[in-house]
């Protein structure tokens, strides 16, 4: 090594040291200053020698624009979600199920974490260098944010083992959020600027993270505290405990206020003493977390469809606020429901600022008599819309206004109609613009036609405009047409018109679900698309037909039927197929080979060469069935690496169990 390149490594060693001390253990060995007199040396031999520049240098966390959107990712292992607990009674029950669990009614150790208001995320480091840091998204795939995780300087770029063993591939979990004082500065710094307000740092730090532009997160002091290992081999630990300060000893930020009991209600003591302690902390907490502390009774308790049966959320009681009722307005929904809304005086409440509280319907009003100018009481609880609990009648002064629905449609002045027996009042007009709005809405929201850029104001205007007159008819805008609409520039026209064009391709099952044919949801459009394969034998399905599938009941099948005996929806069906529009499905169970007819997979742990939903298209292509759980019924378990719970029962039942090497040899037959 010359006697540059043993520098640079020396200052980078050094910097690495600081930023570690300042960041995670938040005790700093030197001040701003020295630090400062480091970086800006190793800067300036690195502005000399760029060949010696590296991707984990402390120089490099801010990086380039991320080009066309954020990377869908596959997790090596799935990122589970948490079951919740409200109250005491939930917790005793949770230790109940537990202990019946685990057959213990003696010593059992429980872990108490505090429950970080952040986003989710996954850190994955390969010989000890960060490879990729991406987002929780739906628990399998989430978003490759790595550049913008790469800003947290708290984030290792590469491990600092204290005296322990690092697996050549770890994946480790934590919660990424935005600092309480950040927060407040960055709100300060927008005010100034005429820029709308972040509503809390749980926002502003999902926000943060989705920037393509790494220079506004770097600017934007994110932290992260980690909870969790994903995949790792050959690290010998015991309990949740010891995986926290192996993570510590790895160079990772832990939070520190996590405790260990042998009582359930020293943990309950221990969760309501944050109910008060969490507006001191620097972060926003929403909950505890409470874990079986021993990683082999975690594995033996194993997860329910979702939930782990070791580990339950406690969330903190919705807070409350009092506030006045200024009106209430009455919009409608896609089905033609008329939902009467609260406008409030601005209240904060649980960390966001609170103007509107649903009201669900009359029969709701008319309980808690809510009328237009009570001072009233509401609630909210983490992401729950905000709700009226009560009315302090006592602050009544006589001026207050009782509420009735309108007669007609405050959109189209459509007569309204509450059918009997049911709590909705309904618009009778089918030709009500707002249905039609609200039905493009849908049309083009993400589990649908996944349209980016149409939101609810630009479909409005292109509506108003006379341009869209149904769904087809955004098939057919042209660049001109969308440049008419108001503060649209150029180069979202051409992304719009370049998100329509490729929603071509969605498929079938995104159009049946689109189209808002009632009672039909994500999941059974898919069903009817991959078994129909196209929308002429959709529409010429029969009830009986149509119930004869999986999971597709009375009410969906004669919806179904019902639609499609409209001569408008047909010509729909028909226009979006001229426009090109695909009306086929492609993992239609067509296979010739239905190998697995009649076959129940349950799929558990991580395979090798595909993500299990793969596997899971595969076995029903070939005329088989993926369920979540093992039972006497189930023909194969299908296990990959760490197969849990799954795999113990799939033994104990004596059910037949595949490997990936097995499974992929049975499909090649
Ligand atoms: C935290 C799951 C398990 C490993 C599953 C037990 C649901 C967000 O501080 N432990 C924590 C925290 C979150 C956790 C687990 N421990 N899961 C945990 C967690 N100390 N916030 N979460 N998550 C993380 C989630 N996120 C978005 C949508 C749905 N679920």
């Amino acid at each position: 090594m010359n006697l540059v390149t043993s520098e640079i490594v020396e200052l980078r060693k050094q910097l690495d040291t600081h930023n570690y001390h300042y960041y995670v253990l938040d005790q700093p060995l030197i001040d701003d200053a020295q630090f400062d007199q480091l970086m800006a040396r190793l800067i300036e031999l690195e502005a000399l020698y760029p060949s010696l520049i590296t991707a984990d240098s402390p120089t490099q966390r801010v990086g380039g624009m991320v080009a066309g959107g954020f990377e869908r990712v596959t997790h090596l292992t799935a990122m589970r979600s948490l079951g919740n607990a409200f109250s005491a009674e939930d917790l005793l029950a949770f230790d109940q199920k537990v202990r019946s669990g685990l057959a213990v009614d003696g010593q059992l150790e429980y872990i108490v974490e505090l429950k970080i208001d952040g986003l989710a995320i996954n850190l994955t480091y390969e010989n000890n260098r960060l490879i990729s840091g991406v987002t929780r998204g739906d628990g399998t795939q989430g978003e490759d944010v790595t550049s913008n995780i790469r800003t947290i300087k708290s984030v290792p770029l590469v491990l600092r083992p204290d005296g322990v063993e690092v697996p050549p591939l770890l994946e480790v979990r934590g919660e990424v959020y935005m600092p309480k004082g950040e927060f407040q500065r960055l709100n300060r710094e927008r005010e100034e600027a005429g820029e709308a307000l972040l509503a809390n740092p749980r926002n502003a730090a999902a926000g943060s993270l989705r920037q393509l532009d790494p220079k506004v997160t770097s600017q934007r002091s994110l932290d992260i505290f980690l909870y969790g290992i994903g995949v790792y081999t050959g690290i010998e630990l015991t309990t949740h405990g010891q995986m926290l300060e192996y993570l510590k000893k790895l160079g990772f930020k832990i939070n520190s206020q996590y405790r260990v009991f042998n009582q359930i209600n020293d943990v309950i003591e221990y969760c309501r003493g944050f109910v008060e302690k969490r507006h001191d902390l620097p972060y926003d907490i929403d909950g505890m977390v409470i874990k079986v502390n021993d990683l082999a009774s975690q594995q033996i308790l194993g997860y329910t469809a979702k939930d782990p049966r070791w580990a339950i959320a406690y969330k903190f009681p919705a807070e409350k606020a009092i506030t006045v009722v200024e009106d209430i307005f009455v919009g409608l929904g896609r089905t033609g429901v008329l939902t009467p809304t609260a406008i409030l005086r601005p209240v904060p409440v649980a960390g966001s600022i609170i103007s509107r509280a649903t009201l669900h319907n009359q029969d709701f009003i008319d309980e808690k008599d809510i009328r237009i100018g009570d001072t009233v009481v509401i609630h909210k609880a983490g992401e729950v819309i905000p709700e009226v609990v009560s009315v302090l009648v006592e602050k009544r002064t006589g001026e207050e206004k009782i509420f009735v629905m309108p007669e007609h449609c405050p959109e189209c002045d459509g007569k309204v109609l509450r059918l009997e027996g049911q709590a909705a009042h309904k618009c009778t007009n089918p030709h009500c613009p707002a249905l039609f709005r609200e039905g493009l809405i849908h049309f083009v929201s993400r589990d649908a036609m996944n349209i980016d850029g149409l939101g609810p104001a630009v479909l409005i205007s292109l509506v108003e405009a006379g341009l869209v007159k149904n769904v087809a008819d955004l098939y057919k805008l042209t660049m001109e047409e969308v440049l008419t609409v108001p503060r649209m520039g150029e180069k979202s026209a051409q992304n719009l018109l370049s998100a329509i064009e490729n929603s071509k391709q969605a498929g079938l099952g995104r159009v049946l679900f689109g189209l808002g044919i009632r009672h039909v949801g994500v999941k059974a459009a898919h069903i009817v698309a991959r078994h129909f394969g196209e929308i002429m034998a959709v529409q010429q399905a029969t009830a009986p037909e149509l119930v004869a599938l999986d999971e597709i009941g009375i009410k969906i099948a004669e919806s179904i039927v019902a639609y499609f005996a409209v001569p408008e929806n047909l010509q729909l069906s028909a226009d979006l197929e001229a426009a090109g529009v695909k009306m086929t499905e492609e993992q239609q169970e067509k296979d010739e080979n239905q190998l697995f007819a009649g076959k129940t997979f349950v799929l558990t742990g991580t395979l090798e060469t595909m993500s299990r939903n793969q596997a899971a298209e595969i076995i029903e292509r070939l005329g088989g069935k993926v369920s979540g759980s093992v039972s006497k019924k189930t023909s194969y378990v299908l296990a990959g690496d760490e197969a849990g719970s799954k795999l113990d029962k799939a033994q104990k039942l004596g059910v037949e169990i595949l490997d990936e090497q097995q499974f992929k040899q049975l499909i090649a037959e």
